[in-house]
């Protein structure tokens, strides 16, 4: 049985409220990995590149209306599609940085109301992360900053506290609590209002130390199950 020394990627994702850091930071990581000479992909749901995609893209854009169940089950449609693919990409020994994952698609779906179970049951069987980075910044500071920004740059048109469906800070408060629930042995909380070059510094560790115990045949692991 050489199972255990079966080496492969890493599925790291990172989540977060919305504007709390988590593209910039994704895009750091990325480079830091290149650096180091590992095959590393980012990526990011809803992947809004398929046909499923495409309908959650309307919808967050408020172009469509859809019933709070169905565009809950698109999100995780969204990425069962894209299971086998991630699971060849980590097999063959590619890291996968992962901006948004399940946890949104709960921690947002039963911020509307949901029942949390409910919201949990179409992950299962995902893949679990390896590691879930959560940006933790208060959805006040967010709001405030933004508020800074839109006023020195009179800019109008990104402009408030999320441009698409989900921008309110009363609902970004509920995210935030939702989040809470859904913490267990793989996240690792980073304080994001620090200096972006302490929580750039804070991710390499967690990063480079979750990729080298996946190259070493940590077995994959399925969400929830
Ligand atoms: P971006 O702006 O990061 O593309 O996010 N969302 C995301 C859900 O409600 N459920 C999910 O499963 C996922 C992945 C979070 C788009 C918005 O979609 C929300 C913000």
């Amino acid at each position: 049985n050489n199972h255990k020394s079966d080496s492969r990627g890493a599925l790291i994702v990172l989540e977060g409220l919305d504007r709390s850091g988590k593209t910039l930071q994704s895009r750091k990581m990325i480079s830091y990995l290149e650096g180091l000479s590992y095959s590393v992909e980012s990526w990011r749901f809803p992947n809004r590149n398929t046909g499923v995609g495409q309908m959650i893209s309307t919808y967050l854009a408020n172009k469509s209306e859809l019933d709070d169940h169905a565009i809950h089950l698109l999100f995780s449609a969204n990425r069962w599609e894209k299971r086998s693919l991630m699971e060849n990409k980590l097999r063959s020994g590619t890291t996968l940085i992962v901006d948004r994952y399940s946890f949104s698609g709960v921690a947002f779906s039963s911020a509307k109301g949901l029942n949390i179970e409910w919201c949990k049951a179409p992950e299962m069987g995902l893949l679990a992360p390896d590691l879930v980075l959560y940006l933790d910044i208060p959805p006040e500071v967010i709001c405030s900053i933004i508020k800074f920004v839109v006023e020195v740059k009179k800019a109008a048109e990104r402009g408030g506290y999320g441009g698409e469906r989900y921008g309110q800070l009363e609902f970004q408060r509920k995210v935030a609590l939702s989040y809470q629930i859904l913490h267990d042995a793989s996240w690792k909380t980073i304080d994001a209002c620090l200096p972006i070059e302490y929580v750039e510094k804070q991710l390499q560790e967690a990063v480079l130390d979750c990729v080298t115990t996946c190259q070493k045949g940590k077995p994959l692991s399925q969400l929830w199950s």
